[in-house]
């Protein structure tokens, strides 16, 4: 339990019709009284006149007591609601601190929440998503996670792993048995189980990022295929410079877009060729680099010209590869999808925009929306690297049992992989950690 008391604004800078100042801690509910006399009933609004150290009138306005442990810290929380310009509010916060209470750090009052156990880490961090998602199905997502639906998976995988673990701990703790507990082909198929229901989990999680995050489309190819004209059709703007001329395109060019909810981070490139231009060849360059932030790489090419060239470069990528059979006005083919061998391909005109409902509904598709307009929650990279390594390290085990079956090889990685699924909770966490994820969370919350 911390023996001091914070406090914050809680309502955004500026200017509103109300303003929020919340403390949290021991001293809360003295450091309330003496600003507005009585703090009236526990979770019950009562209208007070706010005053400073001289009696003097700071503001009027409402204030909630949540007397601990059943508030939002689990701590005992009083809330001002005031008049929301800054001088009031700033006027009022500094009272809170000439009574003893303390400036909170961004984040400080869930880091609270979650010390306190009212969250854990995971639900902790869906608050912030919450309150930065960018778009209905992002905040949607949150939400889910705010009220544990993640974490609940998580938790049952977690059981499920210990059980296991137990299981083959104590076949090595009694070896002299009659039964080779580790051969009757048990812990190969619960760990085949735990491994599904991982992988399920991570292809979740993955959808919740790309919600969170956005899906990052780096525009590549040959010059005057028809890149930039690309970006504008899916920005609906003249964002980008457009000329028959090729190697028009030198900088890097970004925007943001949404598609039916879906964040998505446009970037236009220099078309890749050789090219004795020392500008033209560091838009190349920079080309190259960008390709690197890519979550889908799309391959725009000219229809006129047969077949797609595909840069060596981009081909050797790891990242998924969509080509655009462009300028399908040209050469009278009908817009749509279909396979080029076992790439993704869609024929479209960049300039009149025909097939562009065909491209919408590849990249919802590859980012999973529709799939997940029911289930999702969000999602970050720390958790999918969690994931990861837990599936990893059941991958491991399952080889291990297959090949040498060493007992304390498998019982290793199984707590391993529990350890790892606990960070996502918080159960199992480090203190920078947890400095890392609460400092970049909003004051006040
Ligand atoms: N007919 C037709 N012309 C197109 C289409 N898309 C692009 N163009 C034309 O092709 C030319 C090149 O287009 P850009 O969008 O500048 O091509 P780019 O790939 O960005 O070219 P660089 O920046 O030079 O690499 C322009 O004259 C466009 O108007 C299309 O779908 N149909
Ligand atoms: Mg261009």
């Amino acid at each position: 339990m911390n023996s001091d008391t914070i406090a914050a604004i809680a309502t955004p800078p500026g200017f509103g019709g109300i303003g929020i100042v919340r403390l949290s801690g021991v001293d809360a509910a003295h450091i309330g009284t003496a600003i507005c006399a009585s703090l009236g009933k526990p979770r019950e609004a009562a209208f007070r006149v706010f005053r400073d150290a001289q009696g003097r009138v700071i503001d009027e306005g409402l204030v909630l007591f949540f007397p601990a442990p059943s508030s939002f810290t689990g701590e005992h929380v009083v809330e001002f609601q005031g008049h929301g310009g800054p001088i009031v509010m700033d006027m009022l916060l500094q009272r809170c601190v000439a009574l003893g209470a303390r400036l909170a750090r961004p984040g400080e009052f869930s880091e609270r929440a979650f010390m306190n156990d009212k969250l854990d880490l995971a639900q902790a961090e869906a608050i912030a998503d919450l309150i930065e998602s960018g778009s209905t199905q992002a905040a949607r997502m949150a939400m889910r996670s705010l009220r544990g639906e993640f974490s609940c998976r998580v938790h049952a995988l977690v059981e499920e792993l210990t059980a296991l673990r137990v299981y083959v701990e104590a076949a090595l703790d009694f070896p002299d048995e009659d039964i080779d507990f580790l051969s009757d082909g048990r812990v190969e198929q619960q760990l085949g189980e735990l491994l599904q229901a991982i992988e399920s989990l991570r292809l979740a999680a993955d959808q919740g990022r790309v919600m969170r995050e956005g899906l990052t489309l780096v525009i590549a190819g040959l010059p005057n295929a028809g890149k930039s004209s690309l970006l504008n059709l899916l920005a609906r703007t003249d964002a980008a410079i457009v000329t028959d001329i090729p190697g028009t395109t030198r900088d890097i060019l970004r925007e943001f877009i949404q598609i039916d909810g879906l964040p998505v981070h446009l970037i236009d490139t220099a078309g890749l060729r050789d090219s004795d231009n020392p500008i033209e060849q560091e838009g190349i360059r920079r080309a190259r680099m960008a390709l690197d932030e890519a979550d889908l790489v799309l391959w725009v090419y000219d229809c006129r010209s047969g077949l797609p060239r595909i840069d060596a470069a981009v081909r050797a990528l790891d990242i998924p590869l969509l080509l655009i059979r462009n300028k399908i006005d040209r050469c009278d083919e009908p817009p749509g999808r279909r396979e080029h061998g076992i790439l993704p391909e869609i024929a479209l005109s960049a300039k009149q925009g025909a097939g562009l409902d065909v491209l919408h509904d590849f990249l919802k598709r590859h980012a999973g929306v529709s799939e997940l307009a029911e289930g999702g929650f969000s999602a970050r990279r720390r958790h999918l690297a969690a994931i990861d390594k837990a599936e990893q390290a059941l991958n491991r085990a399952t080889n291990t049992m297959l090949e040498t079956r060493a007992g304390e090889l498998v019982a290793a990685d199984l707590l391993y992989a529990q350890q790892m699924l606990g960070e996502i909770t918080g159960e199992i966490s480090a203190d920078d950690l947890l400095g890392e994820i609460f400092s970049s969370f909003c004051i006040g919350k």
